[in-house]
């Protein structure tokens, strides 16, 4: 067999040893963990250090045990009245392994069901000190964090790939309480009263008679509440756009939505607006490439963060704050700031960076971290304080309230993953699952009989102080200010920042969604308010659907474009980007072994395409080098830039009773699989590079002279011409555009 030594470091190996062909006989113990994955802090229930490893929070010992720790000697057989007869009640260890079991699942979260969470680590850049007095910012200074990474829509094993909105949810484990900024990858929000959330949810989830669609808004409920209920036109436009469907969790911006208020150490106060930036840039996968993914790898997110970071390919986002007065009327340039469906485009207010987050460990156990983590808008630290926003004010209420039944009783906190890193040191007390054992006789306050403990902290000691912010005077009322009453314009300003092709693609995904509606007046009523947001873009999807495009309510207004909203134009690093390297069978192994050195020593991820794996591709391309996907495996999606190294001719294999992808039989001389997988990656504007005889491919299936397609003298210089394109994310001019929006 290959030695694996010498071959490249491709992520996503199971476990962290070598399993044998046979089943081991001797005792060993649990396996150390992975290199890349690293569990919870381990401190006490009540966020005390205690200085245990990390072991100490998983199984130990060599030899299976019960629940309370005797020795099994068998688990296979359940202990019956006899090998013929029924199982004896009294069998201690099958009730206790079945009754587990039948207990394994809690309830999925309400919404953001389907997540993927990774440690990391917060450092400050103390650029924030003048205006927050809260530690995590202080220049240097280093915090832990946990971030979880969601759609909203689907159940917890949905595909990635649904066109959503995405959750951007991070626990900061400061030293001074746990602060969490519960995000998303989109800067506003469908609604702007939280009393609503369950209407807009109910909408968007399937159907409740037939439970279906699954993941998706492209359905009838949704389309009914977006088109009535035109406050939610500014957040739909997001998710329509190419924002709706992101290449990769590292490559999302995050936005706090709402407006929060930060105090400086001189108890002066701004409003902010905070933005997480990734290094990475902000990119996106074609809507062919997200239903293609669904089917064919639903975890694709997961699998790229967990991969990227098991790479070392460290995903990177700086934090920053846009900063606003805190005035009397709460708005910045006739932009009411409590108002959630609006932005402030960074162009009037530049974003400043105060820190950055490097995700750096995968979870250990999926489950008792990424399932159990439990974030709340209400975890807020000194410095850090919440607006009147009525929708940030309605969250304060319900991520403690959804805890509850989530995680099955009040003391979530003290879940491994939700435990403070700051002592805690509360009066409450009791309830299911308690795992602190406290001490003392006076869990109330005043008391003598535990000398007072515990104590309510002096101002110089840094308490949480609830900013005495003025309450405008009103009267008790079911209503929101008039400023909350313009629900297009911003639509409007989002869908004018757009790029041409940009566009196109909002036009093609209205089209495709009202398309999937079963209901024509839902479709006339959402072209309407298309009509207000803009009007080519009205006409093109009412074309799409064979709908006249109804007019606007009345003139549009002027909007100022944000440049800063479109993701076109600019280079990227390029970490964690995967190059497929396809070869035949007379492939020149020197060049795949270039080209495989020069794709990681620009910190991307290289697999090899072969027609076939095992022995097979081990006889064509030596100990060096190994397979990592098949003809028949492969596909497009997971490639961000192909290298043809070789002629493909058909491999023995490629017949449609086989693998189903060669019924798309293209050209002879190719193998069918490596056409398809072409001609989707040219369709996908992904570059696409050949050496040697690998020409012959892009030249019979005629794409050789487009934009993106390039050819090389050998596997380095290939990668280095494929560098810049990889960089831009796509060659954009290869997209085909109806010339509609400019
Ligand atoms: Fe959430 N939201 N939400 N939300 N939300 C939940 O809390 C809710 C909103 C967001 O990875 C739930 O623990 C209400 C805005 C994220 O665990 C629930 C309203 C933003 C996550 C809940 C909103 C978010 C949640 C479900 C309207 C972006 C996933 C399970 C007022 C700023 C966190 C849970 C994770 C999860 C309620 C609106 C972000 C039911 C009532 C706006 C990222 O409590």
């Amino acid at each position: 067999m290959t030695d694996r030594k010498h071959q490249p470091k491709i992520p996503g190996s199971p476990g962290s040893g070598e399993p044998t062909l046979e089943e081991p006989t001797t005792p060993a113990g649990p396996p150390p963990p992975a290199p890349d994955q690293t569990g919870p802090a381990t401190v006490s229930p009540t966020g005390q250090e205690t200085g245990a490893p990390q072991e100490a929070m998983g199984q130990g010992g060599e030899f299976l045990t019960t629940a309370h720790g005797a020795r099994l000697r068998d688990t296979d057989h359940s202990l019956k009245a006899g090998p013929r007869g029924a199982i004896l009640l009294q069998d201690h260890h099958f009730r206790e392994k079945i009754s587990h079991f039948d207990h394994e699942r809690i309830p999925e979260r309400v919404v953001h069901a389907r997540g993927a969470g990774a440690h990391g680590v917060f450092e400050g850049y103390g650029t924030a000190s003048r205006i927050c007095r809260a530690g995590v910012f202080e220049k240097g200074k280093q915090t832990d964090v946990f971030v979880r990474f969601s759609t909203v829509v689907g159940s917890r094993g949905s595909t990635d790939l649904a066109r959503d909105t995405r959750g951007f949810a991070t626990k900061f484990y400061t030293d001074e309480g746990t602060w969490d900024l519960v995000g998303n990858n989109i800067p506003v929000f469908f609604i702007q009263d939280a009393i609503k959330f369950p209407d807009v949810v109910h909408a968007v989830k399937p159907h409740p008679d037939r439970e279906i669609p699954q993941a998706q808004s492209a359905h009838d409920t949704f389309w009914d509440f977006a088109s009535l209920h035109t406050e939610s036109q500014h957040h739909t436009i997001w998710f329509m756009a190419d924002r709706g469907i992101p290449r990769s969790y590292r490559m999302m911006e995050g936005f706090g939505v709402h407006t929060f208020r930060l105090i400086a150490p001189d108890d002066s106060t701004v409003l902010v607006k905070f933005h997480w930036k990734p290094k990475l840039g902000v990119h996106s996968v074609t809507w062919e490439e997200a239903q293609l993914i669904s089917g064919a790898d639903p975890d694709f997110h997961r699998r790229d963060l967990a991969d990227a970071i098991e790479a070392g390919a460290f995903p990177e986002w700086e934090l920053g704050v846009q900063v606003f007065e805190d005035t009397e009327d709460q708005t910045f340039a006739g932009i009411d700031l409590l108002d959630p469906t609006k932005i402030v485009p960074e162009e009037l207010v530049p974003v400043e960076p105060i820190g950055k987050m490097t995700l750096n460990r995968n979870p250990s156990n999926y489950f008792a971290e990424t399932e159990q983590v439990a974030f709340n808008p209400n975890n807020l630290v000194p410095g850090i304080d919440v607006t009147n926003d009525p929708l940030l004010q309605g969250r304060l209420f319900s991520y403690l309230d959804t805890q509850l039944s989530r995680l099955g009783g009040p003391n979530w906190t003290q879940l491994p993953i939700n435990r403070p890193h700051a002592a805690v040191n509360d009066m409450l007390r009791d309830g299911m699952h308690q795992t602190a054992v406290h001490r003392g006789v006076a869990p109330y306050r005043p008391n003598t009989l535990d000398g007072g403990n515990p104590f309510e902290t002096p101002d110089g000691d840094r308490p949480f102080i609830d900013h005495p912010a003025p309450v405008p005077a009103g009267v008790k009322e079911r209503a929101l200010p008039a400023s909350f009453d313009d629900h297009f314009s911003q639509a409007r300003l989002f869908f004018q920042s757009l790029s041409p092709v940009e566009k196109e693609h909002v036009a093609q995904a209205y089209t495709f969604e009202l398309g999937k509606c079963y209901e024509q007046v839902i479709r006339e009523r959402q072209l309407r308010a298309l009509a207000n947001i803009d009007t080519t873009l009205a006409e093109v999807v009412a074309e799409g659907l064979g709908l006249p495009a109804p007019e606007p309510d009345g003139a549009l207004p002027e909007v100022e474009p944000s440049p800063a909203l479109s993701q076109v134009g600019g280079e990227w690093p390029v970490d964690g980007r995967q190059v497929g390297i396809v070869v035949g069978p007379e492939v020149d192994t020197g060049t795949v072994a270039e080209a495989v050195s020069a794709v990681e020593d620009a910190g991307m991820v290289p697999l090899i395409v072969a027609p076939s794996g095992g022995p097979a591709a081990e006889r064509l391309l030596g100990q060096d080098l190994m397979a990592q996907r098949t003809y028949l495996t492969a596909r497009s999606i997971e490639f961000d830039a192909l290298i043809l190294a070789s002629a493909t001719p058909p491999a023995p294999d490629a017949a449609h009773g086989l693998d189903a992808k060669a019924a798309a039989a293209g050209p002879s001389g190719i193998d069918p699989r490596v056409a398809l997988l072409v001609q989707e990656a040219w369709r996908q504007a992904k570059a696409i590079a050949a050496v040697g005889a690998g020409r012959e491919v892009l030249e019979t299936l005629g794409v050789e002279d487009s934009a993106g397609v390039l050819t090389g003298k050998g596997g380095k210089d290939v990668v280095q011409q494929l560098l810049p394109l990889l960089k831009a994310h796509r060659a954009w001019e290869r997209f085909p555009t109806t010339g509609r929006f400019g």
